[in-house]
């Protein structure tokens, strides 16, 4: 064998690796990012979503499952070799299993693969044969979407905010006075650092306990392997009039700053930089029944969230890890299974007003947008009730004991500005009406073979966030 003979095998072997890697490469990846403060529902959307798409007898409207052209769905290994995989399988059978419960709150990163085999109709889908779609999703605690406010803010901005609120919030009078005995401007100790890290955390867990959205820094609250770290030993302080090298306060600024280069900035470079699609979820009802104070901090939660995803340079993520642009956006009102249907077109619109001035400043030029009050598993049945001879849509579920009740959560306004407007102005209770809330834990049941959980507008949020590419020819 001459030299020829080898350098042509070794050139062919190449060929072939190349084949076959670059198949893979090539094939088209759908990276969905799912959105929204701690308990919107993202876990169990993605759960149900996920589920729904593998068996797709309850998805009449996504039209690649009703016409067939889905020929396969199946769970792949994931891209990223060390990003916990999303425990699909635990969080499904914790919503339909036996003893149905919901899953617990997200403590870390995960991440999950689903594949599709596509094959359209006609002439065109069969001459080009069946091609692969993956879709990539990513769940993680929504406590960490908060810090994106944070990027761009320095220790002093920051610390001004937060000093700001935290007198009318749950221990922070005592982060206050813990604050107003400690010597800012005295030589740093670790002690005196740990001791205000500890007031601010424990007034941090109260005030989301409280119902209060925006408390950051996220980690503070879910703080994983970096629990004691000095990433997380800091607390907000104004400078005092002498902070001279080596003092509590320019130690404090220097770990903030470490906080947003070293925890901060991955996250969301790792996660959220790829985005196509968006799935935005808003747990609108929630807030309508913790009050008007709720609604606010939920409205401006969410405003500053959607500007960071502004694209061009004005945005936060865009500016920082180049986020690529974003053609759909769904915006999704969550848990509409405790509302009558009759109800829902009540509940969409208070979502987009709630939503309006951050779409508005987002401006998200050139995206698609849709709303939709969704469940992502339903756990009610619809129930007309008499009430003093007039009827009420009403909805019946299982509660946390077993027991079934009928629940009727109030009547929305048509006009969100009942809402909204009074809690624009600080109002710090609804006048004349009260929205209630229920817990209904998922139903038991069993599901027909090829049919996913029950939903509700689950097959028309995948519709739209992913119909084209399952249903166009390449
Ligand atoms: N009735 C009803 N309740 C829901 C639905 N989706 C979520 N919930 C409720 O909302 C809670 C939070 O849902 P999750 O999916 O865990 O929320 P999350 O956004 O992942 O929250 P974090 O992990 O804390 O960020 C659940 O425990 C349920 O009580 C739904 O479709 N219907
Ligand atoms: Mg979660």
């Amino acid at each position: 064998m001459g030299i020829g003979d080898i350098a042509d095998g070794v050139a062919r072997g190449v060929e072939q690796l190349g084949a076959s890697v670059s198949a893979a490469l090539f094939e088209p990846v759908l990276r969905l990012g799912v959105t929204g403060l701690s308990r919107s529902g993202k876990t169990v959307f993605i759960t149900s979503l996920v589920a729904n798409l593998m068996d797709r007898g309850r998805m009449p409207g996504l039209v690649a499952a009703s016409t067939g052209t889905i020929r396969a769905a199946w769970l792949q290994p994931q891209p990223d070799d060390t990003v916990p995989r999303f425990d699909y399988e635990s969080h499904l059978a914790a919503l339909t299993g036996p003893a149905p419960h919901w899953p617990q709150g997200t403590r870390a990163v995960s991440e999950l693969r689903l594949s599709f085999l596509i094959q359209p109709g006609g002439m065109l889908g069969a001459l080009r044969g069946p091609r692969k779609l993956h879709l990539d999703i990513v769940d993680y605690p929504g406590e960490w979407l908060l810090d994106l406010a944070l990027l761009d803010q320095s220790f002093a901005a920051w610390s001004e905010a937060t000093l700001a609120r935290l007198a009318a919030r749950p221990l922070g009078p005592e982060y206050l006075a813990a604050l107003a005995a400690a010597e800012t401007g005295a030589a740093f100790t670790e002690p005196a650092a740990q001791a205000l890290a500890a007031a601010f955390t424990a007034h941090l867990l109260a005030s989301r306990a409280a119902g209060w959205s925006d408390c950051t820094p996220g980690r503070f609250l879910l703080p994983g392997e970096l629990a004691g770290s000095p990433v997380l030993t800091f607390a907000p302080m104004p400078r005092p009039a002498d902070a001279p090298r080596g003092c509590l306060w320019r130690e404090m600024a220097r770990r903030f700053a470490a906080y947003k280069a070293h925890v901060v900035r991955p996250f969301f470079r790792d996660h959220f930089a790829r985005i196509d699609r968006q799935v935005v979820l808003l747990d609108a009802l929630g807030a309508i029944h913790a009050g008007p104070q709720a609604v606010e901090d939920m409205r401006r939660a969410m405003a500053e969230i959607l500007t960071a995803f502004r694209p061009g340079r004005s945005g936060r993520l865009a500016r920082l890890i180049g986020i690529k642009r974003i053609d759909r956006i769904l915006f999704a009102a969550t848990k509409a299974d405790h509302l009558h249907h009759s109800q829902h077109p009540q509940l969409t619109a208070i979502m987009q007003a709630m939503l309006r001035e951050a779409r508005d400043r987002a401006s998200f030029a050139g995206a698609r947008t849709e709303a939709l009050a969704i469940a992502a598993l339903r756990t009610t049945t619809e129930e007309t009730l008499s009430h003093n001879g007039a009827p009420l849509e009403a909805v019946r579920g299982t509660l946390a004991d077993g027991r079934q009740a009928a629940f009727y959560p109030g009547a929305l306004p048509d006009d969100p500005g009942q809402l909204l407007t009074p809690a624009r102005q600080g109002a710090t209770k609804w006048l004349g009406a009260d929205y209630a809330m229920m817990d209904f834990r998922p139903a038991a049941q069993r599901l027909k073979p090829g049919d996913g959980p029950p939903h509700i507008r689950l097959d028309r949020a995948a519709e739209f966030l992913l119909g084209d590419k399952l249903a166009r020819p390449r």
